[in-house]
């Protein structure tokens, strides 16, 4: 970690304030080179500066200052911002005079995070928390995000690791006394209830499956029915844009089209797909797999049958189903069969209601009022994992396997926080960052 990284850490195109990080351990030199070594700003405090390319004395812009000093700064080591102005030829000025400064190079996706969490600033599941916040599109999101971020799952994960840690204290104590009988022993009784009771708590949390998961990637909504039923023409309507060719000739849609709303505060992501049939070209019956692969795996799928085809004849898929009556421009009154949604994409009847329907359900499997401990799989894995391995110890074995059980349960915790983390996953966690964070 010798190398000192820079990166521009706004986002990029003409703003107007782009910021610009450096840290590590060249770069209070590198400061010193684009201000005047006369001026280092007092570390946390503003401070207005000239900055000049270091070769040439050329000035590149007037800019505010932050310098901190490790290792009280977000990634531990010795940091300065550079507030500058957000032109595109500034910003290239200065980012080409701190590559001429010694000791720097430009920065990987992710890694001001990822020497943030290797100085122990964060845990894994805050690093998590940060990636996910700058992703966040809805509030829903983004209060999911803040609190992991702001470590609701590092306490748990801590606090479970910290009684199991306990007990395998005792465990072991009583291994010791049990030498010296020797006979074999079984774990004494009110450590048995002890494991119990931490397991029924982990239980409860693994209990809201995947709740975290599908709120960060949105409540996935698929579009479903019999080729001209109308499903682009209703796409479209929700997400009011013309995103999906609309035809009255059967078989038009055949890749998946995608869109994202904000419902209520919640992701949604919705998914118009190709009319499903027992026929068609090729083209069309690959479209046809991937639209009921999609159907298969969505958390609601809006199934649409067109005036004189209300009797479904495919298989529907298993996922929960809202049954929608297309066209009902065309449909008399009263041929509706009861509690299904009437729909008309064309005079806009029904179009509100069933956004309704979708947020109504949306929010009874994110439960966003209470935000989800776990968000990924990794999470519920190590959590699995460590529950695994007390209930084996539950059900009965002797005291020296319950020790090496306690070690695995106390492991799988702590792969959670990443106190043990193998260097892929550590890549694969904040290789997903942009660059600057
Ligand atoms: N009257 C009326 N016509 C509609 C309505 N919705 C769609 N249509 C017409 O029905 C035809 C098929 O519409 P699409 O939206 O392309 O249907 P689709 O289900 O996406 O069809 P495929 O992509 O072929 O599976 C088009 O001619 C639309 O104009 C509606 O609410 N009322
Ligand atoms: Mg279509």
């Amino acid at each position: 970690m010798s190398d000192t990284i820079f990166a521009a850490a706004s986002g990029e195109g003409l703003c107007a304030i782009s910021v610009i990080r450096v840290s590590g351990p060249d770069a209070d030199p590198a400061l010193r080179a684009l201000c005047s070594p006369h001026a280092m700003p007092q570390p946390r405090y503003a401070a207005l500066r000239r900055i000049r390319h270091p070769d040439t004395g050329a000035l590149l812009d007037q800019s505010l200052v932050l310098r901190f000093s490790a290792p009280a700064s977000f990634t531990g080591e010795d940091c300065f911002e550079l507030h500058i102005h957000g032109g595109r030829a500034v910003t290239a000025g200065v980012l080409e005079a701190l590559g001429r400064c010694p000791g720097l190079r430009p920065a990987q996706p992710g890694e001001f995070t990822r020497r943030a969490f290797l100085n122990g600033k964060l845990d894994l599941t805050e690093a998590e928390g940060l990636a996910d916040l700058i992703e966040a599109n809805t509030v829903a999101q983004r209060d999911q995000a803040l609190a992991l971020a702001g470590g609701q799952l590092r306490g748990r994960a801590e606090q479970w690791r910290s009684d199991i840690m306990s007990v395998k204290a005792q465990v072991e104590a009583d291994i010791d006394f049990s030498d010296e009988a020797d006979v074999p022993s079984d774990v004494a009784s009110d450590l048995i209830d002890r494991i119990d009771l931490l397991c029924n708590d982990m239980e409860k949390a693994l209990s809201e499956g995947r709740r975290g998961e599908i709120l960060r990637r949105g409540f996935t909504v698929v579009l479903a029915g019999a080729p001209n039923a109308g499903k682009s023409s209703l796409m479209n309507a929700l997400v009011r844009r013309d995103i999906a060719i609309v035809s009255s000739i059967p078989g038009t849609t055949r890749d998946l089209i995608e869109a994202s709303l904000d419902l209520e505060g919640l992701p949604v992501t919705l998914v118009d797909t190709a009319g499903l049939r027992d026929a068609g070209d090729e083209i069309e019956l690959e479209g046809i797999k991937r639209a009921r692969a999609r159907a298969e795996a969505a958390d609601l799928v809006l199934w649409l049958s067109a005036p004189g085809e209300d009797e479904i004849t495919v298989e529907l898929p298993q996922s929960p189903i809202l049954k929608i009556l297309s066209k009902s421009d065309l449909r008399t009154a009263d041929s509706a069969p009861e509690q299904m949604l009437r729909l008309s994409a064309r005079t806009g009847e029904g179009v509100d209601a069933l956004l309704k329907a979708i947020a109504e359900r949306a929010r009874r499997a994110l439960r966003p009022e209470e935000p989800a401990l776990m968000t990924r799989q990794r999470h519920r894995q190590g959590l699995a994992d460590a529950v695994s391995a007390l209930r084996r110890i539950v059900s009965g074995m002797p005291i020296e396997v319950a020790a090496e059980e306690l070690r695995i349960a106390a492991r799988s915790l702590g792969s959670i926080i990443g106190l043990v983390s193998a260097e892929d996953v550590l890549g694969e966690i904040f290789g997903r960052f942009c660059i600057g964070k």
